[in-house]
């Protein structure tokens, strides 16, 4: 069987000294891990077999996947977890981890029986839509792994910044990691920037069955993962052989024995597993049969407890696993590579199809028969159990994870003021007004700064977030000079690192920024403290860590993300950073409200928005599309109703004479473009409307639910004072379809203006008149839509 590279002696704990260990409890958790077993692949056989099916899909859930992890589960939450600590439960293992809370008292088996319906359990384990406690949800392999080490980062900014509650220590942040996941780049990409933190209290569990979805893994694919970790500071815990293997390889010849399971190729070794003793049998009598303790050894056994033996891997001998969980005290990040077969006490255990696979009714019988579980009794909590339920119930009853009613936390709102300062400047850029707000911000004293905390990644100096970082410094778990500044090399930036520093700079990687970010937004019901965060980076970068962001959206967390620059409008900076389908990401994007404001005013005021609405117990997280492009500001008072409509989605810049025949909509850096268009327009049209858009986004939604009810929403209203077969011409630098479909609200035509090829550098002159979106091309586009009148 392939393994990491080394075993290391001094990894192997070899006994118990916890307090209060015992063989009544290792027989009780034995117990309850045959339990856990049954209770998993019958939610699973119920959802697909006894539930009424009524559209003849396939229902699906994993039961070899779960059983592959049964014994650490198990091990994990009824024994060595802590209340404080937080867990990624690989997908496929979400029945595992349902089975675990059922048996603790906080899933309901009406949950159980709609496992992978409306309302029911989860498919994969989701902190938002299950009931029963998720800390981290997953889906999308090597997501929810990365996410343990970024939260434990945020778990040491919290406290070494006073923010969370006193008195509590830390958590490990744990996650059961299918070995597959491994093949994630995310998973290695967050090792390396966990490295460069320093993070602490990081467990991941690999459940090591050497097999994904499709295959058998490769037996040299994992010659070196236990370097690849140890290089990155962590410490390895190798969990190879179970205590009945171990003792066969204590025996006569036993060294024979081990020499040949640790040769056994994966594959092979996965389809004796299917076969059963007989296949064990002759493969060790004829490759090593002619020793004589292996005869011996052979003889001893019936092809059933041979089974038993060969099959003894660690990863499913409880008394292993429970001594290698307690035998870590500190804090160092810690990587179980724990050996498992994928369906583990099944009939499909070791077969390379077994993924999807399902016991079918047959099975399932002798399945049922096996775990002494008498019909009528499947959902029962102790059914076939030899121990006494009172026994049981009083051992679950005191599992230290669940000493606390309440593991998820909450932390008193930040208190938003009613504006926020909009930097004065005649000319100048959303991205410039963005740092200089939140620099105004650093350098008052308003409980919001307290709570800010910002990060980018590599990118920290070209949006703008240097004037905030001068003042608010770095955070680093030490104190840390910057060498610049002491050597007096004249610089802009200083960059000192501290544990008061708020803000987290990473590499560049973007799949790691979303990563933080999707865990500083979830610093409160986590860690139970308020972090308003705001993260920077480029625009078009956003698709490099989509997966990551929709992660981080898909569990609610809260953060700013502030994309700049944007569009083709970065121009000479070129085609490769052209972001056009960045505004359809905002809009299609759950849980994130995007807006792109033109001017600094709309800025600070969607940032105040977006602060509350990031702490709202509805509310989410906000995307701001920015902009390079110094732009002539407005003169002009915030009034109620424009901060209203601001937020809202739209309002009128010029507005239009009642029943007007055209209106020029407007998003974002063209602004200047629409202003000038628009205002030639007015010769031949007077009465022709100027719609200033800062979110399609929430305008759409908006409009989409007043559909519903009849109704056309804050952009209904305002489109409703043009004339019924009014034109429209729409300008936006990103996709035309952000702003096509107003042409629907009213039944207006519209022209929509936009990008839709991309890559020319150019200036702004030349690139707006290629990709036809300057003054000229509007006129046009609207003498078209003018003429085109019915
Ligand atoms: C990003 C992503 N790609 C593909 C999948 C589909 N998928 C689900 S499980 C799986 C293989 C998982 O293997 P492993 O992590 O070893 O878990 P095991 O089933 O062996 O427990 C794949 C490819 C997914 N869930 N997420
Ligand atoms: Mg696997």
């Amino acid at each position: 069987m392939a393994q990491p590279s080394s075993l290391l002696g001094h990894n192997r704990a070899s006994a118990d000294l916890r307090p209060g260990a015992s063989s009544d409890r290792l027989r009780l958790l034995s117990e309850l891990e045959r339990k856990v077993l049954w209770l998993s692949s019958w939610t699973i056989h119920h959802a697909n077999h006894i539930r009424p099916n009524r559209d003849g899909l396939k229902v699906g859930g994993h039961q070899a996947s779960s059983a592959s992890v049964a014994t650490l589960l198990t091990a994990l939450y009824l024994d060595v977890l802590r209340p404080q600590d937080r867990v990624a439960v690989k997908p496929h293992a979400s029945p595992v981890f349902h089975a675990i809370q059922y048996l603790l008292g906080r899933q309901t088996v009406d949950k159980l029986q709609a496992f992978r319906s409306l309302g029911g359990a989860q498919s994969y384990p989701s902190r938002t839509k299950d009931g029963d406690d998720v800390d981290f949800s997953t889906g999308s392999v090597g997501l929810g792994v990365a996410m343990t080490s970024f939260a434990a980062l945020v778990q040491d900014y919290v406290r070494l910044q006073g923010l969370a509650p006193t008195g509590e220590a830390p958590g490990r942040m744990v996650a059961v990691v299918g070995d597959a996941e491994l093949d994630e780049g995310n998973v290695f990409e967050a090792m390396l920037e966990g490295w460069k933190h320093e993070v602490r209290n990081v467990w991941w569990v690999i459940d090591y069955n050497r097999q994904s979805l499709d295959a058998v893994v490769s037996d040299r694919l994992y010659s070196h993962i236990d370097d690849l970790f140890r290089n990155m500071g962590w410490r390895v815990v190798i969990l190879k052989y179970g205590k009945k293997l171990e003792r066969a390889f204590a025996g006569p010849d036993g060294a024979a024995l081990r020499e040949w399971i640790d040769a056994c190729p994966n594959s092979l070794y996965s389809a004796l597993v299917y076969k059963g003793g007989a296949g064990w049998r002759k493969h060790l009598e004829g490759d090593i049969g002619h020793l004589p303790g292996i005869r011996e050894f052979l003889a001893g056994h019936d092809d059933a407890s041979l089974h038993d033996v060969m099959t003894n891997l660690a990863g499913h001998d409880m008394q292993t696993v429970r001594e290698a969980f307690h035998a870590i005290e500190d804090d160092l990040p810690t990587c179980f590579i724990a050996y498992t077969i994928k369906g583990f006490g099944l009939p499909f255990a070791g077969h390379k199809d077994n993924h999807a696979g399902l016991m079918n009714e047959g099975q399932m019988a002798t399945f049922q028969a096996s775990m002494a579980v008498p019909e009528g009794a499947e959902w029962d909590r102790f059914a076939g159990l030899k121990s006494p339920p009172e026994e049981l119930e009083a051992f679950l009853a005191a599992v230290p994870f669940t000493q606390r009613a309440q593991r998820r936390l909450a932390a008193a709102a930040v208190p938003v003021p009613a504006s926020l300062p909009v930097p004065a400047g005649k000319r100048q850029s959303t991205q410039e007004g963005f740092g200089r707000i939140l620099s105004e911000l650093a350098s008052g004293d308003q409980p919001l700064a307290r709570h800010i905390v910002t990060c980018s990644p590599d990118v920290t100096v070209s949006t703008n977030l240097g004037g905030w970082v001068n003042r608010r410094g770095l955070f680093d778990r030490r104190e840390r000079a910057d060498v610049f500044r002491d050597e007096k090399v004249v610089s802009a930036q200083r960059w000192q690192m501290s544990p008061e520093g708020q803000h987290i700079e990473l590499g560049i990687a973007e799949n790691n920024f979303f990563t933080l970010l999707g865990a500083l937004g979830l610093a409160e019901p986590v860690f139970g403290a308020r972090l308003l965060p705001i993260g920077t980076l480029y625009d078009p970068f956003i698709a490099r860590g989509l997966d990551a962001l929709n992660y981080a959206c898909y569990q609610n967390a809260r953060f700013m993300l502030v994309a700049t620059p944007s569009g083709i409008t970065l121009a000479p900076e070129g085609g490769a950073h052209q972001s056009i389908g960045s505004p359809l990401i905002g809009m299609s994007q759950d849980g994130l409200t995007a807006f792109e404001p033109a001017f600094v005013d709309e800025l600070a005021v969607l940032m105040r928005w977006g602060f509350e609405h990031m702490q709202a117990p509805d509310g989410g997280a906000v995307y701001l599309r920015l902009s390079t492009r110094p732009v002539d500001q407005p003169e002009r008072a915030l009034t109620p109703d424009l901060t209203r409509d601001i937020v809202a989605g739209a309002y009128w810049a010029v507005p239009p004479a009642e029943g007007a025949e055209l209106a020029i909509v407007y998003q974002g850096a063209l602004a200047p473009e629409a202003i000038a268009a628009h205002r030639m327009i007015l010769e031949d049209i007077p009465g022709a409307g100027l719609l200033a858009v800062t979110s399609a986004d929430r305008l759409h939604r908006d409009w989409l639910a007043g559909v519903r009810d009849g109704e056309r929403g804050h952009i209904g209203r305002l489109l409703a004072r043009l004339a019924p077969d009014a034109a429209l011409v729409s300008v936006l630098d990103g996709h035309p379809a952000t702003l096509s479909w107003l042409g629907s609200v009213a039944g207006h035509r519209i022209h929509p203006l936009g990008v839709d090829h991309f890559g020319q550098s150019g200036d702004i002159p030349d690139l707006y008149r290629v990709y036809g979106l300057d003054a000229d091309a509007i006129l046009d586009a609207a003498a078209r839509a003018c003429l085109g009148r019915r």
